[in-house]
């Protein structure tokens, strides 16, 4: 029997907005819940594709900023997790590290909270079934300058292992480093699947282990822009691994470029922008676009005195 499971990062539920643009009420209103909607459709997929377990692999709040209200809001969708029978299993990253909430919350016992040991949790799956270790580790300071992975408990022989990180990786811009490692450093363990977290772009490794960073579910303003995801993984009893992205985000940003080079009349220019932004929409996998324009002016436009 293949093991299944939801590997997702990064969700900073209720995130507060840091875009001016997101000023204007409805914009700001659409896209303060994209991080809450987001987090029901990783929900909704993991019903419809019955998998086993969701993965959470650090910062799911935002800090300290998040009110009680995310914490009910989280309350919901884990009992719906809880009653179809999928297990959770998260750790601390650096902006939930110390999270007044992510304390104060009970969780049903399908509920795994890693701590500040490692720990490797064995999954019962049926007696024909490859047995499943889930380890993890969080760390529970927002900083940790070292690397984590020597201190996880070594792979269980026979076992589909899986590791659960938050970690910056050799360094990304734009992200502080968060117990950095290399991925040399995760293969060594021979781990079977390493779901991480804490960059907000996804990039797949696929050697001796499967190392997946999965990105955010959602972006929360232009410097995340892209369609965001999550990992839906299976790994068969013969531990082959398969990762399909499936699409997640509600709004989507993008950058884009109106080209109004050649043209020549304003009938022209509306259709060009109207063109060029429909194409944007087309383009976009999620339900609402949000985009950044950069327009390239018309040297036509402008001698005609327009
Ligand atoms: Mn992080």
């Amino acid at each position: 029997m293949a093991f299944r499971f939801v590997h997702t990062a990064d969700v900073h539920l209720d995130s507060p907005l840091r875009s001016l643009a997101l000023r204007n009420p409805e914009l700001g209103e659409l896209i303060g819940n994209a991080t809450r909607r987001a987090f029901v459709n990783i929900v909704d997929l993991c019903l419809s594709e019955q998998v086993n377990a969701l993965l959470l692999a650090g910062d799911l709040y935002d800090g300290d900023q998040t009110s009680m209200k995310t914490a009910r809001f989280l309350s919901e969708q884990i009992r719906r997790l809880d009653q179809a029978g999928v297990r959770v299993f998260m750790i601390r990253g650096n902006h939930d590290a110390l999270s007044k909430i992510t304390r104060k919350l009970t969780y049903p016992e399908t509920v795994k909270v890693y701590g500040g040991r490692p720990e490797a949790i064995s999954l019962e799956l049926g007696d024909r079934a490859t047995p499943v270790v889930i380890h993890g580790l969080s760390f529970a300071q927002a900083q940790c300058p070292e690397s984590l992975v020597g201190k996880y408990k070594p792979r269980v022989e026979g076992a589909v292992n899986i590791g659960l990180l938050h970690t910056s990786l050799a360094g990304t811009r734009g992200h502080d480093p968060y117990a950095p490692c290399n991925v040399a450093d995760l293969e060594a363990t021979e781990f079977d699947y390493w779901a991480l977290g804490h960059i907000h772009k996804r990039s797949i490794s696929t050697g001796r282990c499967t190392i997946v960073m999965p990105g955010m579910p959602q972006g929360r303003d232009i410097n995340e822009s892209g369609p965001k995801s999550v990992s839906l993984v299976t790994i068969a009893d013969d531990r082959t691994v398969h990762v399909e992205e499936r699409f997640t985000s509600i709004a989507q940003f993008e950058r884009v470029v109106i080209d109004l080079d050649g043209v020549a009349d304003w009938r022209h220019m509306v259709t060009t922008v109207a063109g060029t932004l429909g194409a944007a929409r087309e383009a976009a996998n999620s339900e609402h676009l949000g985009v950044g324009t950069r327009i390239v002016p018309s040297d036509t436009l402008r001698s005609n005195g327009a």
